[in-house]
């Protein structure tokens, strides 16, 4: 109906003022076309905003707005692509470009007409998509986010509130650190060619740390640094086992979420005279640092304590190696892999000394 009714005034036009169907400088313009349809990319996924500019002999003759998919409306009286041509001549070819990108299909112009043209851009020819590190999850406290796989050239631009990045938000340059939850959205910008990737997102939660963080170091005697690793650090609550973990190799150690409460921490492992640190507060979202401590060795048995028991069992396995029958690793207090005089040194420094089990 739409395109009898457009012929039709374009019948009347030429009727009353005598204009021929090719047009001379001055004479009035053939009626113009209208197109509409989706828009998506080759994987189907829709194109949710940005321009069509239709192009003839690399002119363009009109433009509109992509919306959620689509461009113009099939509805009479609603919006269309409205592409003009100043001469109605015949086998003219209408070429769509979508955000700057020529899409796939293109339409002989024929004044007057009304058609449904579905476009589709091929997103090989756009930037590739941003990746966020890491990809979105679940966190306590805080996350930073870093945006990579942008193309050498292009700039990554990104949103937290959910919005889809624009030329006028914020430039990716470093990490940032995110302390509430929300959505991360990027897309890469290609300033050379005036196209964006699509829009890549991801939504991390933030949860805030029920308890706090105890963290200290240790120092086992005997041993050089950098051979701290192993040591064992028990969170007690009165007597109760509330958390464990070990050394690192610089002796740190370091337990998370720990719930509000009043602890002792107790460092203890083999060869070595226990010790703990009382009344350690914690209180929730914050670090306890402990001060460093200095655990004495000798106690080859196990008893938390160092004398002749430790001496005998250090003679049972004197002048052995590791590998040798004989060789026990208890009593090798420095820990280089045989037995001897450094050990007995060791020993004799720390001659009736008690560990913290021991009233
Ligand atoms: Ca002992
Ligand atoms: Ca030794």
């Amino acid at each position: 109906m739409m395109q009898r009714a457009l012929l039709l005034i374009a019948g009347l036009l030429v009727m009353l003022l005598g204009v021929s169907p090719h047009l001379a400088a001055g004479d009035t313009p053939p009626l113009p076309a209208a197109y509409y349809g989706s828009v998506t990319y080759d994987d189907g996924n829709p194109v949710q905003t940005g321009t069509i500019e239709a192009v003839i002999d690399g002119a363009i003759c009109g433009q509109t707005s992509i919306s959620n998919g689509f461009y113009g409306s099939p509805n009479t009286g609603e919006q269309k692509l409205v592409v003009q041509y100043p001469e109605n001549i015949p086998g003219k070819i209408v070429c769509f470009m979508v955000n700057g990108v020529e899409a796939g299909q293109s339409v002989e112009w024929q004044s007057g007409t009304s058609v449904r043209l579905d476009l589709v851009v091929n997103k090989a020819s756009l930037p590739k998509v941003p990746a966020f590190s890491p990809n979105g999850g679940i966190f306590t406290n805080s996350v930073t986010v870093g945006i990579d796989n942008i193309a050498s050239g292009c700039d990554a631009y990104y949103t937290l509130d959910g919005s889809d990045p624009t030329l006028s938000g914020t430039v990716y340059k470093t990490p940032f650190t995110l302390t509430a939850s929300g959505t991360v959205k990027a897309a890469v910008y290609d300033s050379s060619t005036g196209l964006w990737s699509s829009i890549t997102s991801a939504a991390f939660t933030i949860n805030k740390a029920v308890g706090g963080t105890v963290r200290g170091s240790v120092v086992p005697q005997g041993l050089s640094a950098g051979k701290f690793a192993g040591i064992n650090v028990i969170l007690l609550s009165g007597s109760q086992q509330i958390s464990s973990t070990s050394t690192l190799n610089d002796g740190s150690y370091q337990m998370d979420n720990v719930t509000e409460g009043i602890y002792i921490v107790m460092i203890k492992s083999d060869k070595y005279l226990s010790s703990k640190i009382n009344g350690v507060s914690v209180s929730a979202g914050s670090t306890v640092n402990l001060s460093p401590v200095n655990l004495l060795v000798g106690d080859a048995n196990g008893d938390d304590m160092i004398g002749g028991l430790d001496f005998s069992a250090l003679l049972s396995a004197w002048n052995k190696s590791e590998g040798q029958s004989g060789y026990n690793p208890l009593n090798d207090f420095n820990g280089d892999k045989s037995i001897g005089g450094l050990d007995f040194s060791l020993l004799l420094q720390n001659w009736n000394k008690k560990g913290a089990t021991i009233p």
